[in-house]
């Protein structure tokens, strides 16, 4: 993470500094800004590689000296969350001890070998899968987001807009992996559904007992149950030993340590999807079972606490998703919002999964906001937040995907802009 107090305090300033060699030491500062993770600390002075054995094999790999991204934590009570640093990270995939966390009572301990899988309800053979089971089955992998719908509600309030808030803060309840597993489809058929099942419901086996209901028609169509992560076992913090994925869907609805699923002929209505994970809308009604996660882009570079060292040409990069299958286009205004140019979509463009875009930007010099939206290949465009605030009824606390600014002041600092342009 960067160095906040001193945004770009970076290694070769640090070196200008103990060695007292650069007079130009703010420039340096500046320019290094743009590679993040700074050290915290002095960094030691290496020797010459060339001049040294380096290091032997090594059972576990590690992350390069100065290389320091990390999640950000909050705790509330029981109930706690950490963010992925996306402003600090590359191409689309999450390495997998940066994936955000999101426990409502904590990641529990739990064997592989001691967890048991229960499907039953309107089935014709109830059945107990453990681990092993699960992995004689044909085996599937995809690459997708996972989203808390929670997201980006750190500037929606009609009130308080934030300025200095990083796209970790804002926007790092998203995460991408490959998640590796068995289609919830293979399971269902296995058991057998019987004729008017229409939802099934998930649980839990932490402290919190989460329990979603979910369609029928999702879980027989691209829902899985991944065991799998970037290569490996799934980790604890995403629900080892097997979780529910629902790409596309909202994170809360991918139920974590799964030990239950009951097939149904009507959604169970659990706490978790009544009390919570509904939207307020404007007519007083309330929008239950928005599993969905609209399309959504966020410029990471330039992003707060960036800082631009001069005016010239720089690439304005970021990330774009949607649920609805995939990105199709990613524009981007460096006016405010006044003109918009479609941005380069870095391959491969996976549906329901995150999109790298980049767009070459002279910038002039002068104060201006930068802002980017996406499209999907339903035609669904980004809104802006005066449109969802136009939607949404008071006390909305989900899916905020209105379009997000950075402000680029004319000495180069970047802070969240979306407040100047109300
Ligand atoms: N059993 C269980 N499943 C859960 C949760 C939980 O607290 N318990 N949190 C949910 C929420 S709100 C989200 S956003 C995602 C987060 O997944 P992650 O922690 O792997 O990023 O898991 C969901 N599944
Ligand atoms: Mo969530």
């Amino acid at each position: 993470m960067p160095n906040r107090d001193r945004p770009g305090l970076s290694r070769r300033a640090w070196l200008a500094a103990a060695t007292g060699t650069a007079a130009s030491g703010l420039a340096l500062t500046r320019l290094d800004a743009l590679k993040a993770a700074p050290f915290q600390e002095a960094p030691p002075q290496l020797p010459d590689p060339t001049r040294v054995p380096g290091r032997f094999v090594s059972e576990l790999g590690r992350r390069a000296t100065g290389e320091q991204p990390r999640r950000l934590l909050r705790t509330l009570a029981l109930s706690s969350s950490s963010r992925t640093p996306l402003h600090e990270l590359q191409g689309t995939i999450t390495p997998s001890d940066l994936h955000f966390e999101r426990h409502h009572a904590g990641v529990p301990e739990i064997l592989a070998e001691d967890h048991e899988l229960l499907v039953h309800g309107m089935v014709d053979r109830p059945m107990v899968f453990r681990m092993a089971d699960l992995r004689r089955y044909p085996q599937a992998s995809r690459i997708c987001f996972i989203e808390c719908s929670g997201n980006g509600g750190g500037a929606y309030s009609r009130s308080r807009m934030p300025t200095s808030i990083t796209a970790q803060q804002l926007d790092g309840l998203l995460s991408t992996s490959e998640w590796t597993g068995v289609m919830l489809s293979t399971i269902l058929r296995e058991v057998g559904v019987r004729p008017g099942a229409s939802w099934i419901l998930a649980e839990g086996r932490d402290a919190a007992v989460m329990a979603r209901s979910v369609p029928l028609d999702k879980a027989m169509d691209d829902a899985m149950l991944a065991y799998g992560q970037n290569g490996e076992a799934i980790r604890p913090e995403q629900g080892y030993p097997v979780r529910l994925l629902l790409p596309g869907w909202e994170g809360n609805a991918m139920v974590k340590w799964l030990r239950r699923i009951e097939v149904s002929d009507r959604p169970t209505m659990t706490r978790d999807e009544t009390s919570r994970y509904t939207d307020p809308l404007k007519d007083g009604t309330a929008r239950q079972f928005s599993f969905v996660m609209d399309a959504k882009s966020v410029i990471t570079f330039p992003s707060y606490p960036y800082v631009l060292p001069e005016r010239g040409w720089w690439e304005i990069e970021g990330l774009a998703w949607t649920g609805r299958g995939r990105i199709t286009q990613v524009e981007v205004s460096t006016d405010g919002g006044r003109s918009w140019t479609a941005a380069a979509l870095q391959q491969p463009v996976l549906p329901k999964s995150t999109v790298r875009f980049r767009h070459l930007w002279n910038w002039d010099g002068r104060e201006t906001v930068i802002l980017s939206r996406a499209t999907d290949e339903t035609g669904y465009v980004q809104p802006t937040v005066q449109q969802l605030w136009d939607a949404r009824g008071e006390g909305t606390s989900y899916h905020h995907n209105h379009q997000r600014a950075w402000k680029v002041a004319a000495d180069g600092t970047v802070t969240f802009g979306l407040g100047d342009l109300l």
